[in-house]
């Protein structure tokens, strides 16, 4: 197989609402999907990075840049068989794990394709269907918080995950936990506390929470590993673990008890498979994150979700969560129980729309040989 050229999309397209972290509120999704020409397969990915330097260092911006000068060259016109051909071609690039796993994946689709198996098999998943959850913004108060709770769960959200940053935190939570006393209920306070904050991230743990997630510095492990005896609330490391090995030393010094696999945090499905099995070998369970991913990049997602230690409900949302309407069909539902289906048939498993596509495109570059 062959890859002879591929055109770099960006794609910007209104979101449900707006979205609110620790780090800043966004209106709009920026995206950068990649298509790749084959002489018999055509395979779109997603790179996942942002427009802001926000979670990552990585932008779409740097993405491209990174694509079209360094990792695209370095598989396009090849013989590639599968995935194992991007790391033996890539190995000696540093960092960029985004822009590195929108190439890794179309491999790993490629391959599914002319083994007809959908992604989900080739990756060795045996479940038709993963467990959803939802991430819902820092909201203006805790009363608007509490309403967009309501109205997740109404449509059958079975687990709420509560973004936090310093004064708006404990009484956030209070207010939820007192709304909904059984519902599965975690925070993700990406990074804006310190150690100095113990007290407050210690109240935490009177609103049974199921985690939370990557409260102290986004390159930490070894704060987390003194802060994680103080708290009875699991932590969950996103952000620290950009690979393998800081998984490896996330878990050896216990500085978390649940680990968030982003795929394209580490680079791809190849090194998020290795730190699912790190995780298993240890007894630590996952989950999987995202990253606001069109359909194209939440395929993958739902794909990954069930190996057998993903097992805590993921940050897999149906379509309409953030897009009115996606960009592929069929569209991601929730199912009445809580799962979003695993497609079954070859390759990534949903069509992208092609008209829908053309009406968020801001533009398209091709690099070819
Ligand atoms: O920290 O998990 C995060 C989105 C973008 C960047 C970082 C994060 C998130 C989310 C949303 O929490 C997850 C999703 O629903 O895609
Ligand atoms: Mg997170």
């Amino acid at each position: 197989m062959k890859i002879e050229q591929v055109d770099l999309i960006v794609l910007k397209i209104p979101i449900v609402d707006h979205f609110e972290t620790s780090y800043g509120r966004i209106h709009e999704e920026d995206k950068l999907l990649l298509k790749f020409n084959c002489p018999d397969f055509t395979v779109y990915t997603e790179c996942v990075a942002e427009t802001s330097l926000g979670y990552s260092y990585e932008t779409i911006g740097t993405a491209r840049e990174v694509l079209k000068s360094h990792l695209l060259p370095a598989v396009m016109g090849k013989e590639i068989d599968g995935p194992e051909d991007f790391w033996k071609h890539c190995k000696h690039f540093r960092g960029h794990p985004m822009a590195k796993a929108a190439v890794e994946n179309a491999l790993w689709i490629f391959k599914a394709l002319e083994k007809e198996v959908s992604l989900a098999q080739l990756l060795g998943n045996t479940k038709k269907r993963v467990t959803s959850g939802v991430s819902i913004g820092i909201q203006d108060s805790a009363e608007e918080l509490v309403e967009k709770a309501a109205e997740f769960i109404s449509r059958g959200y079975p687990r709420i995950k509560i973004k936090i940053k310093p004064g708006m935190d404990v009484e956030c939570v209070k207010a939820v936990r007192k709304a909904f006393p059984d519902v599965k209920i975690m925070v993700d306070a990406n990074n804006a506390y310190t150690l100095k904050d113990t007290d407050v991230l210690k109240a935490m743990d009177d609103y049974d929470l199921q985690m939370i997630e990557q409260p102290l510095a986004y390159d930490d492990i070894f704060d987390h590993a003194k802060l994680q005896p103080q708290l009875k609330t699991p932590i969950c490391l996103d952000e620290s673990i950009q690979g393998p090995y800081h998984a490896r030393v996330a878990l050896e010094m216990q500085a978390c008890r649940i680990i968030n696999i982003k795929q394209g945090r580490v680079a791809g499905l190849a090194r998020a498979k290795e730190i699912h099995d790190l995780c298993e070998t240890a007894g630590v369970g996952v989950w999987c994150g995202g990253m606001f991913e069109t359909g194209v990049g939440r395929a993958v997602l739902v794909a990954l979700a069930g190996l057998p230690n993903f097992v805590y409900p993921n940050d897999i949302s149906a379509s309409n969560r953030y897009y009115p309407r996606d960009i592929i069909d069929p569209e991601f539902r929730l199912n009445s129980d809580g799962t979003i289906s695993v497609p079954e048939v070859p390759g990534l498993g949903v069509d992208v729309n092609q008209s829908v596509l053309a009406s968020y495109t801001v533009s398209t570059e091709k690099v070819t040989i």
